[in-house]
């Protein structure tokens, strides 16, 4: 049962979403000594009232899946969040970008599941397994926190900085090929910004969905058939402002789209 301070994040960090407005992390307002366990315990309550909205749940997904990432914040594991239906921009689409606060995007490639994964001991060949198609995805961050400025249990109440998704049209089988060597090109008004491989993820990423399987079995969760999956960003993430047009290039996944409006 979470106790009265652990709701009183959720409320802080739903407010600051809703209300389009960055707060000081909750690490420094509410609770300095958060731990990981109460962090996701803020963030199941974050989840609970959406749901309770009558949002639905798209699929979790994996946030800081790269070392680079983990040596940059002092931590030595991914972590979880939710993407909501409420999230999901057309591929092509427009973001208006006083919906949020300060987006950034990142490439990811998605995994739509076509079999339940229950951990723990799940590997990447299983996840591979039980996945039905992959498909290329944009990810659209976007922090409450002041400046992105977080530690590892305010990002996770956050829920994982989950804002919007734009997921492309390109189904392909895993099996057809070696998703760690897909390169993806990530390019604003024409010009490349960032770029990455498949392996950038945890070596491949069918690993970060695994890693997925085996958090969620340590509360007794599993990943669900049909839940599509960001398995974790392929490039770093890059600032957006009105009038950017972003075009994500995928190998052998086609490319994802979309501009951000007013
Ligand atoms: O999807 C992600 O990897 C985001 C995780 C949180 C880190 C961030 O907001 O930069
Ligand atoms: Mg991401």
């Amino acid at each position: 049962m979470a106790s009265e301070i652990i709701k009183q994040i959720a409320d802080y960090l739903v407010a600051a979403e809703v209300e389009k407005r960055e707060v000081f992390k909750v690490t420094k307002t509410i609770k300095p000594d958060l731990t990981v366990e109460e962090a996701y315990q803020a963030q199941e309550i974050l989840v609970q009232k959406k749901l309770d909205e009558g949002h639905r749940i798209v699929g979790p997904k994996m946030g800081l899946t790269s070392k680079a990432k983990w040596d940059q914040m002092g931590v030595s594991e991914p972590i979880y969040g939710y993407v909501f239906d409420y999230m999901l921009i057309d591929n092509g689409g427009v973001l208006p970008f006083s919906d949020l606060i300060h987006p950034k995007v990142e490439a990811e490639i998605a995994f739509l599941i076509g079999e339940d994964i229950e951990g723990p001991g799940i590997t990447g060949a299983q996840v591979l397994a039980k996945t039905e198609y992959v498909l290329p995805a944009l990810e659209i961050i976007d922090s409450r926190y002041e400046n992105f400025n977080f530690t590892h249990m305010d990002v996770i109440a956050d829920n994982a900085s989950t804002s919007r998704v734009v997921f492309g049209n390109t189904l392909r089988k895993p099996s057809e090929f070696d998703l760690e060597l897909v390169g993806a090109t990530l390019s604003i008004n024409g010009q490349i910004k960032e770029l990455g491989a498949g392996a950038a993820v945890l070596g491949h990423p069918a690993n970060a969905i695994a890693v997925l399987a085996n958090m969620l079995a340590r509360k007794g969760e599993k990943i669900k058939k049909g839940e599509i999956i960001l398995s974790g960003a392929l490039t770093s993430a890059v600032l957006l402002r009105v009038g950017d047009f972003i075009s994500g290039k995928f190998d052998g996944l086609g490319e994802v789209t979309f501009s951000v409006g007013e």
